[in-house]
């Protein structure tokens, strides 16, 4: 199997300090340390010291309508934002990543094959591929910078990653430049020891430094505060796979046979005028999207630049298909789905589950579930064994009629130094990050 961590170049391992400061005393006599006896109440009492001391919605705030919408706190002049980057324990540097270069992006693939995001049970974890990062961290206008890594100082060992990207996102009627954060990892070896809010802090310093305050970013965890959390919804392509997998379960009352049958898909698309996205499609799917994500609270703001980017498809990860009309060449609707792979852990006939996740999808002619049942016989076709989609934007219109069944996971939507004034729907959310 992929996961070789326990191998002898480890880490350097003994720095054990906290390293996000003293901002806040342990021996607060708070509401937290009273509601921590009160059994059940654990969840609402777990302290954030970091994220406590961060521009961000704090829980004790949520229900205050007397707190305006919009940013935290003001901009601060350029000139006094840090020119150093943070503090690292001795053995430590920080680097910027080329991931243009090969040796860097294969490093950094490593990392996060090894590292990256596992479900509750340890089953699966993500292995982006490295074309797709290299998409993912190369949008319009990124900046080098922000591709952020951790070397061991002797070893020049890769222990840690984060990352931003910029994005243009609406808020209701306000276009804000933030910074979209993903690709937070630190070494498992290097895990528990207040690394990640070095990173954090060292990521926002540098989008700081090109006058950008607020990002925007999601994870599997509760942090102060979500402004939304969704679910997964998964639906399978390859049933058996899944089941000898420990993806899915065989349901009750359910044979292998009839599970196959249930999930059997047409060998070909229904929809007349469906076709692949092209280049020359840009135009017309920057205007029918555009159009669509209006409706939505938050959504990104894509221009034709961003459209060529993120949805022209780009083998193994990106896909889009369109309609367009056979008599008057309209562009009517359009899908798309990107490619996250999983290793599986431990499984003696699998390695990878070949997943595509629902990323933007239009509808104004074609009604949205036939759209999204020719998505997934694309998907099919192409061998994929699940296709994944969150409960944002209209999916929940297709979801159980397409059968799709409820993830376990969660996924959280954050804003950094933005506050909304009520928690969204998954339904307000028009934004999908990877
Ligand atoms: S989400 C994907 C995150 N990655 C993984 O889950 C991969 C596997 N896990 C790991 O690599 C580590 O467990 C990580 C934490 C690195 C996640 N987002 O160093 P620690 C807080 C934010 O001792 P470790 C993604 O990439 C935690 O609550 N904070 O912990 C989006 C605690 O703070 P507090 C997180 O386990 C990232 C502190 O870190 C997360 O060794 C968005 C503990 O640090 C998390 N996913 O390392 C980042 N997990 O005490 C924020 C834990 O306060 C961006 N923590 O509870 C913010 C915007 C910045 C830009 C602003 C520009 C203006």
């Amino acid at each position: 199997m992929v996961d070789n961590n326990s191998t002898s170049d480890s880490p350097a391992e003994s720095q054990t300090q906290n390293l996000d400061g003293d901002l806040h005393s342990e021996s607060d006599s708070s509401v937290y340390s009273l509601a921590r006896k009160v059994p059940g109440s654990l969840s609402l009492a777990k302290r954030h010291k970091f994220w406590e001391s961060q521009p961000v919605g704090q829980f004790k705030d949520l229900g205050d309508t007397s707190l305006l919408e919009g940013p935290i706190e003001a901009p601060t002049p350029l000139s006094e934002v840090k020119k150093e980057p943070y503090n690292l324990p001795n053995l430590y540097e920080w680097i910027t990543c080329d991931i243009d270069s090969e040796e860097m992006c294969a490093e950094v693939y490593n990392l996060l094959t090894n590292n990256y995001v596992e479900d509750d049970e340890n089953m699966f974890r993500f292995n982006y591929s490295k074309e797709f990062l290299r998409w993912a961290l190369r949008p319009p206008g990124f900046f080098r910078s922000w591709h952020i890594g951790v070397r061991v100082k002797s070893s020049k060992k890769l222990v840690a990653f984060i990352t931003g990207i910029p994005a243009r996102i609406r808020v209701r009627d306000t276009v804000v430049i933030m910074a979209e954060i993903n690709f937070l990892c630190v070494h498992k070896k290097l895990r528990s020891k207040r690394l990640a809010p070095v990173m954090i802090k060292e990521v926002t310093r540098r989008v700081h430094l090109e006058n950008i305050w607020q990002a925007a970013y999601t994870a599997g965890v509760v942090l102060p505060t979500p402004v939304s959390t969704c679910q997964y919804w998964h639906r399978s392509l390859h049933p058996k796979k899944l089941i000898d997998v420990g993806f899915s379960r065989l349901g009750p009352r359910m044979t292998m046979s009839r599970t196959i049958k249930l999930y059997k898909l047409p060998d070909s698309t229904s929809t007349l005028g469906f076709r692949k996205m092209e280049l020359h499609d840009v135009p017309a799917v920057t205007h029918l999207l555009r159009n669509y994500l209006s409706q939505f609270l938050v959504a990104p703001d894509f221009d034709e630049n961003d459209v060529e980017h993120w949805l022209l498809p780009k083998e193994n990860v990106v896909d889009s298909y369109l309609v367009e009309s056979p008599e008057t060449h309209e562009i009517t609707d359009f899908c798309s789905f990107y490619t996250l792979p999983s290793s599986i852990l431990g499984n003696q006939n699998y390695s990878t589950l070949k997943a595509a996740y629902s990323y933007y999808n239009v509808s104004t002619k074609t009604p949205l579930l036939q759209l999204m049942n020719d998505a997934l016989i694309i998907a099919k076709q192409k061998d994929y064994d699940v296709f994944n989609a969150l409960d944002v934007m209209q999916n929940e219109s297709f979801l159980k009629e397409l059968k799709f069944g409820p993830g376990d996971g969660k996924l959280h939507y954050y804003l950094y130094n933005y506050r909304i004034n009520h928690v969204l729907r998954p339904s307000e959310l028009g934004l999908v990050l990877l």
